[in-house]
């Protein structure tokens, strides 16, 4: 059926048709252009009245904005066409005719908010800056991806439905499950920790995390994309190079394949990847940094956790990516591993961007009695993860790794307001649908 031409693809002295949406409608008097949007870009179609049939002139010109029409004519050149070419058409098709009732303007000249854009989202997607925002997004992914090959990565999926959640109670969404209580699962974090002691030894995953967090803040969602890795025989700072990696092959991929979508979004000129290497302060560096500033009203000591104003006067201080290393082990979770030495100081680690945290990671526990230990510690009843910790009996290697969100990398990468700016159908407190 899609024989047709991409309106980017028709060159003068060519008959083609092309199919798309009537993005506009110029009508002059004797000469009215109809402007035709596809994938590709915009064509524009000249109609001259006097020296056409009036059915094909009556047709295009009365259908309405946001239609999708099937266009035949010749390709022809002309200078002063927004690109360069225009077609008189022969013959032009109404395949689907749109209401001219439109919740929201893809041309965008009326602004529309957030919400509004949200609930008509295929809409809202046909505009070049909304579209552009998803062409990234997919190459963000396709990078990382590539990035994680070269890794020698095995990409793993892994349940979403599960019994027991591991990032701290507060926060699953349960669900009956044949009438059991069940949950959505926070994290893949203990099924990609089962897979080191595999075969595949060093893994990654992108897939769905479920947060049911109170907070309704632009950069929290209640249902994200996570970026997971995890490798065998890594500690956490053969696990921080990773995803210094990764990370930068990401901006990378889109620096070299999205120069179209960065101009339409005015990022072209500022657009940069890292160099790949991000600077590692330590907790106690950091939150002496931060106590530095004089931002915060109360200095912070050590075994706090660092409050968002604390993460943005650091990430202006340092103004790139870094790494805080050394966490106290009291705010790490139990899966994460101590320092040998100093059973205080944990090997955790969270990757920021200069405006939010992006990663957390470390090297993990992986003897059996002190992951037992662990868990107790937590709150948490080990039996009840008996399917976990019982692979630790039969050979687990020490190993590390991380986890990346996805949306919140797009939308550090873009400086996007809202991370829900990131996401085609934000799950939201507010929001279950579209
Ligand atoms: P954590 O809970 O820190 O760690 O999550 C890792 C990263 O995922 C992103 N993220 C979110 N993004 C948007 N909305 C949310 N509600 C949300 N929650 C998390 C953040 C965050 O840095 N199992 C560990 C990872 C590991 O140790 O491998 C974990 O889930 O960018």
């Amino acid at each position: 059926m899609d024989d047709r031409t991409y309106t980017a693809d028709a060159e003068p002295g060519e008959t083609v048709t092309v199919a798309g949406w009537v993005h506009e409608i110029r009508d002059l008097g004797g000469i009215a252009f109809l402007i035709l949007r596809d994938q590709s870009g915009k064509i524009q179609v000249k109609f001259e009245k006097d020296e056409m049939d009036d059915d094909l002139v009556e047709t295009g010109l009365g259908v309405h904005r946001e239609s999708v029409v099937a266009v035949t004519g010749d390709v022809e050149e002309e200078p002063r066409a927004p690109t360069g070419v225009e077609i008189t058409p022969d013959s032009l098709d109404v395949v689907a005719e749109a209401d001219p009732e439109l919740p929201l303007d893809p041309s965008g000249k009326v602004d529309a908010d957030l919400s509004t854009r949200l609930d008509n989202r295929t809409l809202d997607l046909r505009k070049d800056e909304v579209k552009a925002i998803f062409e990234i997004r997919a190459e963000v992914l396709r990078s990382v991806r590539e990035a994680f090959r070269n890794l020698d990565a095995t990409e793993i999926n892994t349940p979403k439905i599960v019994a027991t959640g591991t990032e701290g109670g507060t926060e699953l969404f349960p669900i009956t499950y044949f009438g059991r209580e069940a949950f959505m699962n926070q994290s893949p974090q203990l099924f990609k920790q089962l897979m080191v002691g595999s075969g595949l030894e060093r893994v990654f995953e992108i897939g769905p995390i479920f947060r049911a967090e109170e907070h309704n803040t632009p950069r929290h969602l209640n249902e994200a994309t996570s970026i997971d890795f995890e490798s065998a025989f890594y500690d956490h700072t053969e696990a921080m190079d990773a995803c210094e990696t990764v990370v930068t092959a990401a901006y990378e991929g889109v620096a070299e394949n999205c120069a179209e979508q960065l101009e339409t979004l005015d990022l072209a000129d500022e657009f940069e990847a890292p160099d790949g290497e991000f600077p590692r302060l330590t907790y106690e560096e950091a939150i002496e940094r931060i106590n530095a500033t004089g931002e915060l009203d109360e200095q912070l000591v050590w075994g706090d956790d660092l409050p968002t104003e604390g993460e943005h006067a650091l990430g202006q201080d340092v103004g790139e990516h870094y790494f805080i290393t050394d966490w106290p082990s009291e705010i790490k979770p139990f899966y994460i591993k101590d320092h040998d030495d100093d059973e205080q100081l944990s090997t955790g680690f969270d990757m920021m961007h200069p405006t939010m945290e992006l990663v957390s990671g470390g090297q993990r526990e992986h003897r059996y009695d002190h992951l037992v230990e662990g868990f107790e510690q937590q709150g948490l009843d080990p039996e009840q993860f008996d399917y976990y910790t019982k692979m630790f009996k039969y050979g687990m290697p020490p190993h590390a790794g991380w986890g990346l969100g996805g949306e919140r990398l797009v939308m550090t990468m873009l400086g996007l307001g809202n991370i829900r700016e990131a996401v085609l159908f934000p799950r939201d407190r507010q929001r279950l649908s579209p």
